[in-house]
């Protein structure tokens, strides 16, 4: 069953339920703290956290409230305040922006004015809101913003607040990469019904015959690169790559430290504010792209295109289709990867066999997102829907492709189509990766 399926009354109680979950993840994270952390900046990369409250709240009033409702504004004097392209990351902590009781105070307006429409708007003719599609952006949006304020915490200074069960434990994989013969798979998707503007639309591409790790590169290998000097070796890293290693002094992923005892030559890591032994089975965590891809030459092999990673997750060689998800077409479940902040780190490698694609490749959903050697581009026949600025104007910038999701994105803002990108330099993120090689022709004889 999916949403497609739904009747309207049904499709408004799941779209309430998906509102509400987002509600109760942004109250938490933002709960977390006092006052005084929520309107600090604790990283220039970063907003503070009030302003990304607030900025969910603005979003959903400008879609939901004064478009899909055609309601008078709520506040029609703080759009400039939260529209992210008046003002860069870095200058936000000088904006006035509301106060943590005020923007707690405004989400909650907004959201009763929401629950209002959504029991009242049509939910089909209008492309806008056909399979309640503004609602689903908006609940994407909210998610995103959630991931956001997750890596804000990670950069947070101070006692962690933040608490989870650890992920479960991982199981030995059957072979470290698989082959996935050449053909065509059907990449994109026409029919998901909240997919967004860029997974649009579906259309066949021809892959050659690869190889792709079945897991991503976990931090026992990742260190092995680095002992083996892997960040002094010119030749694993792209010209732009190693220019940015000296600029920023990259030695090791983000957030390891080295430890006090023994002279400083461990490694440990802070996750959220708990400074613990680096789980040598995990997929490594908080590196560039830059990082990922001289690992790749390191190891003999490079990072995915963007094909193959999404061949690799979603194509079904016994029928021909490409799936929503690794698994299947359900939507996730606990048992098929770690999303959704129930765990506060990526899971090891061969936790989640349930989730395992047709190609017999793991963990491609949750954990990390994974780094592909890809820039961002529309698909052919790419129209921007419902505004240029999600993903239109990010085209053909310095922006790499991410794929799959991470241990803190949420379900309802991943699939096996979604597509997520970032600047190649970024680490405070929740990305790993995995590798790739080309078959060559005597291993396909
Ligand atoms: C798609 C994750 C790159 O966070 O910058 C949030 C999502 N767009 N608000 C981002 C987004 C507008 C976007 N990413
Ligand atoms: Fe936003």
């Amino acid at each position: 069953m999916t949403m497609a399926d739904l009747g309207t009354e049904a499709l408004r109680t799941h779209v309430a339920a998906q509102l509400q979950r987002a509600r109760d993840r942004s109250v938490a994270l933002t709960d977390a703290v006092d006052d005084d952390d929520l309107v600090r900046q604790h990283s220039k990369l970063m907003s503070p956290l009030v302003w990304d409250l607030a900025h969910i709240g603005n979003q959903e009033e400008l879609w939901l409230v004064r478009d899909v409702g055609a309601r008078e504004p709520v506040r029609h004097d703080i759009d400039d305040i939260y529209d992210a392209f008046q003002h860069p990351r870095a200058d936000r902590p000088a904006l006035p922006m509301l106060s943590p009781a005020q923007a707690r105070a405004y989400v909650r307006e907004v959201r009763d004015k929401v629950f209002d429409i959504l029991d009242t708007s049509p939910l089909e003719g209008r492309r806008l809101v056909t399979d309640g599609f503004a609602f689903g952006m908006i609940v994407q949006h909210e998610q995103q913003h959630d991931e956001t304020m997750l890596a804000t915490h990670q950069l947070r200074a101070g006692a962690p607040v933040l608490h989870a069960p650890p992920p479960p434990p991982g199981r030995p994989l059957a072979a470290p990469e698989v082959l996935v013969p050449a053909g065509p798979f059907t990449m994109g998707t026409d029919v998901d019904p909240w997919a967004l503007d860029n997974e649009r639309p579906s259309h066949d591409v021809h892959v050659d015959a690869y190889f792709i790790d079945t897991a991503p590169v976990t931090n026992e290998a990742y260190a092995e690169f680095m002992a083996a000097g892997g960040y002094d070796d010119q030749r694993w890293w792209s010209a732009e790559g190693w220019a940015y290693r000296h600029k920023a002094d990259l030695t090791a992923p983000r957030f390891w430290v080295r430890s006090a005892d023994s002279g400083g030559h461990r490694w440990l890591r802070d996750k959220f504010g708990v400074v613990e032994p680096i789980p040598p089975d995990e997929p490594v965590v908080h590196v560039c792209f830059y990082e990922a891809r001289a690992y790749a030459a390191w190891a003999g092999k490079r990072l995915p295109t963007e094909p193959e990673w999404e061949k690799a997750a979603r194509f079904d060689p016994a029928t021909g289709r490409s799936r929503r998800f690794p698994w299947g077409d359900e939507d996730p479940g606990p048992e098929h990867a770690n999303l959704g902040q129930r765990h506060l780190s990526p899971a090891p490698v061969g936790a989640y066999p349930a989730g395992v694609s047709a190609s017999g490749v793991h963990q491609l959903v949750g954990d990390v997102w994974e780094w592909l050697d890809a820039d961002f581009q529309g698909y052919p026949g790419f129209q921007a829907f419902p505004y240029r600025e999600y993903s239109e104007v990010f085209f053909g910038g310095d922006y790499k492709m991410l794929r799959g999701g991470s241990f803190g994105t949420d379900p309802a803002a991943c699939r096996a189509t979604f597509r997520n990108w970032d600047h190649p330099i970024r680490r405070q993120i929740f990305a790993g990766f995995r590798c790739a090689r080309d078959a060559s022709p005597a291993e396909l004889a």
